[in-house]
């Protein structure tokens, strides 16, 4: 079993009948590294998942002492700094995953699901201690284990289901991962009731009857996470009710269990005329779901993507985290790369994150989440580089304020025995591979020239003159939406120095200046260059970096079997990055009619 960066851990042991709380598991962990005498564990309830380390004690609550062995592995194994205290800066560290119970997952680029197969939980207990086992060692302490597209039938899950769930949570109870479920808004019309409006006693009843049944079952389920009014999936809207008419619906079933409600926020027109140019997607959540802050009950969080529109290469952080006073919220990233080269080209996340959190005074935040990048394959997370993401997640949402080198540093010296220069280059490239994914594929902050559906490889138009609400309107001149109060006026929802930061195109930071504006092809950017010819040569750069990072990965010494996976995808890569290159310039270049300065190739 592949153990990325737990590789130099033992395997776990396959009869775990004596391993049935965190601090049993810390106990097993520590004594394969050191004698049972050198450290004693002290567990102190009220703790939580907070941990003291002072001479050979660890001190914490329940979770905080297998937190606090893995902090001390992490230094014994990588060199980790050892903190003397650490508790993490969110009670809830998410990982939702995608999986429908035919075994597929939507966009999971790592092999079918983890937990079903034929419409029933199928799964090797092994493997998922494994997966316990890494969310354990960073921190993560909540596992969503379905679609937030509940497809049936995962209806069943709150139901016919629950056995099956409540043997799935008792495997992941001593790695203090609690798991959540994914519901419908509409489940109260599968029941047989008439309606699903949540102002309606029988729909409160039915929900609150539920919620017992579950609790019954799985006492420590985390809750509910919702995807409503969203592409296509039901919601209060059909009754006439509000969003948080619906979400205290169910947090108000789950509060007599001490669960929480997840509500996403992804909410926006997916039927939009391309031609109606005043309609604007990134302005869609802010203009839902701000006016009704201070509405929502107290264990309902309300979860955001991380920009406006979904998970594209670059975007603004979303106004809307940064709008909400008097909400739960949580964070929501993702680590399947759908838009972001989907575990074939090499793209590490740990400098975006970062640039979110900055914008965002990290503790405004109730909790984060991450969409999953964990599947079937062997080694969990189809490239072998990308389980660098899942471990930067964990330690970053434990503490915020970490660097993104020393989270992928981290990650490298655990996971793989390099020589000094190796592990330099790597993380050279790795923290570089955003920015290269970027050049090839996205200019200037625009997003969606990517293949409609699938999200993988070049397609400029493909999305321009479709329902989504993703346009970038180039024309022979120009290119990009202006944004700003004379435009379509969604820069106004950003606090002021947001709006001062991004509202000139003379001072907006370039990587997103044809998010935030409408340009001219002859616009001169702050380097001298002009846009159509820095749009040329971000998108050969990016290729020809795809290229030497195929070269320098074929130098770094990896073991067997990543080595190969590594290369052959690092070989599509550059086909990948050729090709948005040539497809991209020449969009722009059949469209401008303008040459490129230095008279390179572009495919008439
Ligand atoms: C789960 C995008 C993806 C969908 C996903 C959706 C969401 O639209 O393409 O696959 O659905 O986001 O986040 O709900």
């Amino acid at each position: 079993m592949n153990q990325n960066w737990l590789s130099k851990f033992p395997p776990l042991p396959e009869d775990f009948s004596g391993i049935g709380q965190p601090i049993d598991l810390a106990r097993w962990e520590l004594s394969r590294f050191l004698p049972e005498s050198a450290f004693s564990l002290k567990v102190e309830p009220e703790m939580g998942d907070a941990f003291l380390l002072s001479g050979s004690t660890i001190t914490g609550g329940e979770t905080g002492v297998l937190y606090g062995a893995y902090a001390l592995l992490r230094h014994l194994q990588g060199g980790a700094p050892l903190p003397a205290s650490s508790r993490p800066r969110y009670p809830l560290r998410m990982i939702n995953c995608w999986d429908n119970m035919d075994g597929s997952v939507e966009r999971g680029y790592a092999g079918r699901s983890l937990f079903f197969e034929g419409g029933q939980f199928v799964y090797h207990p092994a493997r998922l201690r494994h997966l316990g086992r890494m969310m354990a060692s960073v921190g993560l302490n909540v596992l969503c284990i379905n679609n937030v597209n509940v497809h049936e039938p995962a209806q069943g899950l709150l139901d016919e289901l629950l056995p099956d769930l409540s043997a799935l949570a008792d495997l992941f109870r001593p790695f203090g991962v609690r798991l959540m479920v994914s519901v419908d808004f509409s489940m109260p019309l599968r029941a047989g009731l008439a309606t699903a409006d949540p102002l309606d006693g029988r729909v409160q009843t039915w929900w609150a009857q539920t919620a017992a049944r579950v609790y019954r079952e799985v006492p420590d389920l985390a809750g509910f996470l919702v995807k409503a009014d969203s592409e296509g999936r039901p919601g209060p809207f059909t009754y006439g009710r509000s969003h948080a008419e619906g979400a205290n619906l169910l947090a108000r079933a789950l509060k007599p269990f001490g669960g929480v409600l997840v509500w996403r926020c992804f909410v926006y027109n997916c039927r939009q005329d391309w031609r109606d140019a005043s309609v604007d997607r990134p302005k869609a959540a802010f203009d839902t779901y701000q006016p009704l802050d201070g509405q929502f009950d107290e264990n309902v969080i309300l979860q955001i993507k991380n920009g406006p529109f979904d998970f594209q290469v670059r975007e603004p952080v979303s106004p809307l985290l940064l709008s909400m006073e008097k909400t739960n919220m949580a964070l929501e990233v993702q680590l399947a790369q759908e838009y972001t080269g989907q575990q074939i080209d090499l793209y590490t996340m740990a400098p975006l994150w970062k640039e979110i959190f900055a914008d965002l005074e990290p503790d405004r935040l109730s909790a984060v989440a991450a969409v999953s990048n964990l599947g079937r394959d062997d080694n969990f997370f189809g490239h072998p580089l990308a389980a660098a993401n899942f471990f930067a997640f964990g330690l970053l949402t434990w503490n915020p304020e970490i660097s993104p080198e020393e989270t992928v540093s981290l990650w490298i010296a655990l996971t793989y025995d390099l020589d000094a220069s190796s592990r330099q280059t790597l993380l050279r490239w790795m923290m570089n591979s955003r920015r290269i994914y970027e050049k090839y594929t996205a200019p200037l902050g625009l997003g969606w020239m990517i293949t409609p559906h699938s999200h993988y490889g070049p397609n400029p138009s493909g999305y321009e003159y479709d329902l989504w609400g993703t346009y970038h309107r180039a024309s022979h001149t120009a290119v990009g939406i202006d944004r700003t109060a004379a435009g379509t006026g969604y820069l106004t929802q950003y606090p002021p120095e947001l709006q001062a930061r991004y509202q000139n195109a003379s001072s907006c930071p370039d990587l997103l200046l044809l998010f935030f504006h409408r340009l001219p092809y002859d616009f001169v950017m702050k380097d001298g260059r002009t846009l159509i010819q820095r749009i040329y040569d971000d998108h050969f750069e990016g290729a020809a970096e795809a290229a030497e990072l195929e070269k320098a990965l074929a130098a770094i010494p990896f073991p067997e079997p990543d080595r190969t996976v590594i290369l052959e995808r690092a070989e599509k890569q550059r086909l990948n990055a050729e090709n948005w290159r040539d497809v991209i310039n020449t969009f722009f270049h059949r469209l401008s009619d303008l040459p490129d300065a230095r008279g390179r190739t572009i495919y008439p």
